[in-house]
């Protein structure tokens, strides 16, 4: 018989499945750093709390968003741009924890991207009832970069669509401790966030955050 330390563990080894070429589902991968991201994240929440912001066409957001690294994802009137200052505060983005730092550098590499340097994390807090429509990540410097993405908290349907707008999403539902790598082509494919369910999870409430690393500069 053979048994290992996994097996009296439920979905205790992250697993690896290919979404689209360059973009790489690690499921579990952010369990073991849980314990010290979650109290790192609150720390973060209290210099620059979750705010709604308006995209350029003068929608407010359902999902609530700050960020932390050099520099962070802001949008008002005058349109999309990483800034290094956060404009509710007037202060620099709070720095990103090692914890958050050594996260996104790992996966990136379990992907294939080895020397990932990120300088932002944009941080999503949704509700119950928040989505986030189908949309490109085209506001960072450098696309060669992948984007490393983080779920944690209710479980959500990520919309996974193609090149172009009118390609039908596949969907999946990205749980707590699920990690994205997004790079290669599927860098630039369109996507977005359905609806989010209303529950409650044991560590993280009625809510669900994403973090998503990258490159911006
Ligand atoms: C695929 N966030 O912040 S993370 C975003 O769950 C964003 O909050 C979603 O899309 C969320 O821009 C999705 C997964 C993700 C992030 C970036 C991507 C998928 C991506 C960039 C390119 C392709
Ligand atoms: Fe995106």
């Amino acid at each position: 018989m053979t048994a290992d330390l996994f097996d009296a563990v439920p979905d205790a080894r992250p697993s690896r499945e290919a979404m689209a070429e360059g973009a790489l589902l690690l499921r579990g991968f952010a369990k073991s750093f849980e314990s010290e991201m979650i109290p790192a994240l609150r720390e973060i929440v209290g210099q620059a709390p979750f705010r709604r912001m308006f995209t350029s066409g003068g929608h407010q957001m359902s999902v609530a968003m700050t960020n932390c690294g050099s520099v962070g994802w802001v949008t008002d009137g005058s349109g999309y741009r990483y800034d290094g200052i956060d404009p509710n505060s007037g202060r620099p983005w709070p720095a990103m924890p090692a914890v958050l730092y050594q996260l996104a550098v790992q996966a990136a590499i379990a992907g294939g991207f080895d020397g990932f340097v990120p300088d932002a994390c944009l941080i999503n807090r949704y509700e119950p009832g928040a989505r986030m429509s189908l949309h490109q990540d085209k506001d960072e410097q450098d696309f060669a970069a992948p984007i490393v993405s983080v779920s944690l908290g209710l479980p959500a349907i990520f919309l996974f669509g193609g090149p172009k707008r009118a390609d039908k999403p596949r969907r999946y539902r990205l749980e707590h401790g699920d990690v994205v790598v997004w790079g290669g082509p599927s860098r630039l494919f369109f996507h977005g966030v359905a609806p989010l369910a209303d529950g409650e999870h044991a560590l993280m409430g009625r809510q669900r955050i994403n973090l998503t690393f990258r490159k911006a500069r």
